[in-house]
């Protein structure tokens, strides 16, 4: 009797129910992220009602390849996965080349477009476009939600994605009346936090750990090539003790920059070509052989090649490898250096007259480069814009590049103190990551600082989210190298067709991009001396920790360009 009556009482409660934008939230809150970078749209404004609820914050950006390019540098700069939030059609393509950009630098995060609704498919509604067709090529997985009680765990499934192997960006699309629909709470599987997928951190095979312990113990002239994937795995303190254990050299790349301070004795920089050349055992962490490995080809034959990578697939590409591991470099890394400190006699002290062959030819390397990296001339040397920004950045300064010509030359003089701070593009070369990196470091990072370094073709492409930045107080210093030109392109095209010919398509007008963030209430400065670059810096420092955003215009000289860009080795 008493049963009866209670069912009936339940019949009567009314039903909880969620509708499909808060099942997005409280997926994206059981994930951890914390913010979502978007561009509103009639098909996505449930998503921001739940994230009201869940306490995620929203960053609406100006354009959408601005909000994708955020998320993916917040995931690399928290070591998780990112969100962006785009609207169905125009906004889904918009994020494309964000998505691209992330899928070739391996940076996990997920792209939720809006869809039109499920009961108009194909009848031509507002914004419709096969989203999934096309994002399949540059995404780790990329998927419709086929109804709202499926879409917290869909959710959950394009994050588990984003982390399989290397990590990649995932894409999903929501169609309108699935995200505007209502669930039953009890019917909707939502993945609890920490509980929908295993850990990520793999060991390779233990023998080719010993394997490679036995090599570098062994070897007279070793080297180690420290990728972005040493950043990914937060594999810098267990990089450091490898290299300084078994005292081996150590070169970086991309989000590897900084896992060795400068001024470190196993930091190598300026001798990458002829270590490479001249080793016996050389070692590839975490980066591919492509383009800027010259597809693995100028390595010296005769070497033993060892490849360590999170992707399966990237190892033995374009190159026979010696010896390839795959898993977690940074438990790839632990456990050879625990195996090579059984051996009696590791080698460390038989290298020290390679690391000082090596140290000798950094000094010659650095001393052909000062005459330009102290250059007064006018209009100001490219080279010395990288010398003072490398002499100006502390200990704390997140360093991002943005551009062609003049940022490709930074590589030469800037070195970051510290993992973590060094942001570029990466493979795809995308311009205008610049503004959404420095926004998203910011945001993760309030109390460094973010300097970005733009070319004046870069900053133009996304340079108006410094309005963002200024909206969200995420203040950041830039700095413009202007050359008023494509430079980097402008170079090829005046070597093949002459000067008459060659500077078509590639020049543009003299901005003076100071006054654009006076515009914004911030603050700016053209400078033209080179003496005045220093203190144009400082006043841009002071204007940022005052929390506006700054922008220092340096008007360079458009004749002096990169060693890459006059062999044109990108494209070799
Ligand atoms: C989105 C995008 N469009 C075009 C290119 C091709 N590209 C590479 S470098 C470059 C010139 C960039 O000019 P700027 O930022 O002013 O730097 P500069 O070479 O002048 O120093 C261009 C157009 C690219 N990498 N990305
Ligand atoms: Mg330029």
């Amino acid at each position: 009797m008493a049963e009866a009556a209670r069912k009936v009482e339940e019949a009567a409660l009314p039903v909880e129910k969620i509708s499909g934008g808060h099942l997005v939230a409280k997926a994206l809150k059981a994930e951890g992220v914390k913010v979502i970078f978007t561009l509103c749209g009639g098909h996505i404004i449930d998503i921001y009602d739940g994230c009201l609820d869940e306490d995620i914050k929203i960053i609406d950006v100006r354009h959408e390849q601005v909000a994708a390019h955020a998320a993916d540098g917040y995931a690399r700069m928290t070591g998780r996965p990112g969100c962006a939030v785009v609207t169905a059609g125009p906004g889904t393509t918009d994020a494309m080349t964000g998505v691209a950009n992330a899928f070739r630098a391996e940076s996990p995060f997920l792209l939720i477009g809006g869809q039109g609704a499920l009961s108009q498919h194909k009848m031509g509604s507002l914004q419709d476009l096969p989203h999934v067709d096309i994002m399949q090529p540059i995404t780790k997985f990329a998927a419709t939600v086929p109804s709202t009680a499926r879409i917290a765990d869909m959710v959950s499934m394009a994050f588990r994605e984003c982390l399989n192997g290397a990590p990649g960006p995932s894409f999903l699309e929501i169609p309108r009346d699935i995200l505007d629909g209502q669930v039953e709470l009890a019917k909707a599987r939502i993945p609890a936090a920490g509980k929908y997928r295993a850990s990520t951190r793999l060991l390779a095979d233990p023998a080719d750990i010993q394997k490679l312990a036995d090599l570098l113990v062994k070897a007279e002239r070793p080297c180690i090539l420290l990728g972005t994937q040493v950043w990914t795995c937060r594999a810098a303190s267990v990089a450091r003790e490898l290299v300084r254990k078994l005292n081996i050299p150590a070169y970086m790349n991309g989000a590897g920059r900084g896992t060795l301070p400068p001024g470190d004795p196993h930091h190598f920089h300026r001798t990458r070509s002829y270590a490479f050349d001249k080793a016996d055992v050389i070692v590839i962490v975490g980066t591919p052989f492509d383009f800027r490995m010259g597809y693995g080809r100028r390595l010296n034959p005769k070497a033993t090649v060892v490849q360590i990578d999170m992707d399966y697939r990237t190892v033995g590409k374009n190159r026979d490898v010696d010896l390839g591991l795959v898993g977690d470099v940074g438990l790839i890394l632990e456990a050879v250096t625990a195996a090579a400190t059984g051996s009696a006699d590791n080698g460390a002290k038989r290298r020290a007259g390679w690391l000082e062959e090596l140290r000798k030819g950094e000094g010659a390397g650095l001393e052909k480069l000062m005459k330009d990296f102290k250059s007064d001339s006018t209009p100001i040397n490219p080279y010395r814009v990288a010398w003072e920004l490398n002499e100006f950045m502390g200990e704390d300064t997140i360093y991002i590049g943005d551009g062609g010509d003049v940022v490709t030359i930074t590589a030469t003089a800037v070195q970051p103190r510290q993992p973590g701070h060094w942001m570029d593009p990466g493979p795809l070369g995308t311009l205008g990551v610049g503004t959404p990196f420095a926004m998203a470091a910011k945001f993760v990072h309030p109390e460094k600082e973010v300097l970005c370094y733009f070319g004046d073709g870069a900053f133009a492409m996304t340079g108006f989210d410094m309005e963002t930045c200024m909206r969200f107080k995420l203040p950041f210093l830039g700095v413009v190298g202007n050359n008023s030109a494509m430079n980097q392109i402008r170079f090829g095209q005046i070597a093949k067709y002459g000067e008459n010919r060659g500077n078509v398509g590639n020049k543009l007008g003299d901005v003076p991009f100071s006054k654009f963030a006076e515009m914004l209430g911030g603050y700016g400065e053209e400078v033209r001396d080179p003496k005045q670059i220093r203190p144009a810096l400082e006043r841009g420092r002071e204007a940022v920790k005052s929390g506006v955003v700054a922008l220092i215009n340096v008007w360079v000289d458009p004749n002096v360009y990169a060693p890459g860009t006059k062999n044109q080795t990108m494209y070799k």
